[in-house]
């Protein structure tokens, strides 16, 4: 660990706290003076040095370290097999079922608490859950846990800029690169590793998916000996290292006069890039590849489709066990704002749908949640239960690009249970984006879900603190989508300000309200956008109205929203399976959340909450920045129990964030005000 300051926020929920209540320390005690960890690989050391280093702080004295054979009582860890401890706990489980990342952590008659799995990485995840259970308090007598994942593939994607910079980054630079070149000190990037080994997360590509002129050369001689010094550290942790690639590579770096994935030049010099990579990388993980998408080239160029494109990167990486994770964030970029038939919405699924059943086996499809761009509500993306035979990862976004950029607070859990539990009605009831995300609904053997990452080389990683929450959040759903947003907040806030209830229950109650107080002063009722171009901070209701976007909400006198309904609309309501489909169509079925995102309805248009359109406009945007506001006296209700720095600084940016949705409250207001002519029914301030 870098020796940083544990109170700036440095140690995020790792931060061992010593446990005051003695009875409670006590309880722990007995059973964890002595450690037995099985093992030697470097995951195994990984998961040695944490659990020691947790208990020496969390119980104020370091556990004796045993070894082979064990003492009869403490904590014995290791695999099933590697020691005939474990004889009697693996005749109680199917070992084959907890795969190569399951574990279980059981207490048996003899004194001893197991921490067993099939694989080095499942131990150093049961660690990390034993550890999680003496940070939030709880007992561990009589301790039966199995645990299985949800998700085969919890990915970390970073958007991370060779110069330094990070594209929507809002915390500072990049934790790996400076000038054109990996750091000399990479002692930040094992913490991080670290950080993200105790959310089980298993998967990180570590450059942006917009991959510029330097980034294109990480596949080469010149890059990939450091490359391979990082993807180790990661490989400590049990995390496979990815790498961002341009389409275009055999030009820019290759000497190739064409990048089609038709021609054999092409694919042969990717698979010598695919030969070079694993010989310094063995354990590499693939490509992440965003073509056809933004200005950045792909298979179009050419008249081939993304089936083509991934398959011959595919192919390249195949014999060496890697994947492609090639991205479905393709629409026109250079639309007419005029054009009202053209829907950016649809584009994803107009794409990727006819292709279905056409990729390689390593090939996995990676969907954003919603079919525009990471807003504070969208519906779910209809690929997720349109595509049916193809490996899929729902992608994420935990730095708030459009959520308020780590200056305002807003939780995301809760958004994205939401979009878990979407029943897409592929099968029938019960087709959830957690079920098909993960490949269990059509019995694929690949899938998950993937998020950018909200880090950067702030102090304290995320910029705002309580952002650290979103970022410990997403791994722990990308375990299990069935942990509800407040028990995960909880967990949350007792490992990183310790076990305090009077402090537990304000955090709690500002993560939990802070989405619904965003959404309020922000665009209404999923019609997105309305923020100022290009860096998306702020209110600017026309930011994007006459633009090439695709991003409309067409408001006017008599009343805004997009219809996309089949009747009448631009038939993106019909993405969607039976019922779904029926349900967004009309304007009485769609839930008022989503109307503006698929109709376009007259300001007195009576939602279903009982307020008309513009009232609720009016009601939301002073609600919401009033309690925006009150956020600030919900912090300084607890300035006492917070480190003075931590305090301190996220009070400023509450400060901020109440200004600012003042900002948003006023902007929004006066315009719709403008626009319809119709007055707040409360008569309140409008300009
Ligand atoms: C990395 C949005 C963002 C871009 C991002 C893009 C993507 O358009 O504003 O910064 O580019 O999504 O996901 O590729």
């Amino acid at each position: 660990m870098n020796t940083q300051s544990i109170d700036n926020g440095y140690d995020c929920w790792l931060n061992y706290k010593y446990i005051e209540e003695d009875r409670l320390r006590n309880s722990y005690v007995e059973s964890c003076a002595q450690i037995t960890v099985i093992g030697e690989s470097a995951v195994m050391q990984s998961a040695r040095r944490e659990l020691s280093l947790a208990l020496t702080s969390m119980l104020g004295k370091a556990p004796e370290s045993g070894s082979f054979p064990v003492s009869d009582s403490g904590i014995v860890a290791g695999t099933f097999g590697s020691s005939p401890v474990f004889d009697e706990l693996a005749r109680e489980y199917v070992i084959d079922e907890l795969g190569d990342e399951g574990y279980v952590i059981r207490a048996m008659d003899n004194d001893r608490l197991y921490l067993a799995a099939a694989t080095d990485k499942g131990v150093l995840y049961a660690v990390f859950h034993f550890i999680r259970l003496l940070q939030t308090g709880e007992s561990i007598e009589g301790l039966r846990v199995r645990q299985v994942p949800g998700n085969g593939l919890r990915m970390i994607n970073h958007w991370d800029n060779m110069d330094g910079s990070i594209e929507r980054g809002y915390a500072g630079n990049s934790i790996f690169y400076r000038d054109g070149e990996f750091v000399g000190d990479k002692g930040r990037i094992r913490d991080y590793a670290r950080l993200l080994a105790s959310g089980a997360i298993n998967a990180v590509s570590i450059n942006n998916v917009n991959v510029h002129q330097q980034e294109s050369k990480l596949i080469t001689k010149q890059f990939l000996p450091e490359v391979a010094i990082v993807a180790d550290i990661f490989g400590d942790y049990g995390i496979r290292l990815y790498l961002s690639v341009n389409f275009a590579s055999p030009i820019e770096i290759g000497g190739l006069d064409t990048a089609d994935p038709l021609a054999p030049e092409v694919s042969e010099w990717w698979m010598r890039a695919a030969r070079d990579i694993y010989r310094y990388v063995p354990d590499f993980g693939g490509f992440v590849v965003k073509a056809d998408s933004e200005f950045r080239p792909g298979p179009f160029t050419y008249g081939r489709n993304h089936a083509d494109g991934a398959n011959m990167i595919a192919d390249a990486l195949e014999p060496f066990g890697g994947e492609v994770i090639w991205r479905c964030f393709v629409y026109n970029c250079l639309q007419d704002w005029r054009d009202r038939k053209t829907d950016r919405a649809r584009a994803a699924y107009d794409h990727f749908t006819p292709l279905d059943g056409q990729f390689r086996d390593n090939v996995l499809l990676q969907i954003k949640n919603g079919p525009m761009d990471f807003q504070v509500r969208e519906p779910v993306s209809p690929l997720f239960g349109g595509l049916k035979r193809t490996n899929q990862l729902l992608e994420l976004q935990i730095t708030q690009e459009y959520t308020g950029q780590q200056r305002h607070l807003c939780y995301l859990v809760p958004q994205w249970k939401e979009v878990f539990d979407f029943d897409t009605h592929a099968r029938g009831q019960g087709s959830t984006v957690a079920e098909t995300a993960s490949g269990r609904l059509f019995g694929r053997k690949r899938g998950g879900i993937a998020a950018v990452t909200n880090i950067g080389d702030d102090a304290n990683w995320t910029g705002h603190v309580l952002a650290q929450a979103n970022w410990y959040g997403y791994s722990r759903l990308a375990w299990d989508a069935g942990l509800s947003s407040e028990q995960i907040a909880l967990e949350w806030i007792r490992m990183t300000f310790g076990q305090e209830p009077g402090l537990e229950s304000v955090i709690l109650e500002m993560l939990m309200s802070s989405y619904g107080i965003y959404e309020d002063y922000t665009a209404p009722l999923g019609v997105g956008w309305m923020v100022n171009p290009g860096h998306h901070y702020g209110p600017n209701v026309d930011g994007y109205e006459y633009s090439k976007w695709g991003t409309y909400h067409y408001a006017d006198c008599h009343g805004l929203g997009v219809d996309r309904s089949i009747r009448s609309g631009t038939g993106y309501a019909g993405q969607y399976h039976y019922p779904v489909a029926a349900t967004y169509e009309s304007p009485e079925s769609c839930p008022d959340e989503l109307l503006l995102f698929f109709h376009h309805v007259p300001y007195t248009h009576m939602l279903k909450s009982g307020k008309t359109v513009i009232q609720h406009i009016y009601d939301t945007h002073f609600g919401g920045a009033e309690r925006a506001a009150n956020l600030i006296a919900q912090w300084d209700s607890i300035a006492e129990k917070i480190d003075g720095q931590t305090y301190r600084e996220t009070r400023e940016r509450l400060v901020h964030q109440a200004e600012h949705a003042g900002e948003w409250r006023d902007l929004v207001n006066t315009y719709f005000y403008r626009k319809s002519g119709i007055a707040d029914e409360l008569g309140r301030l409008i300009y």
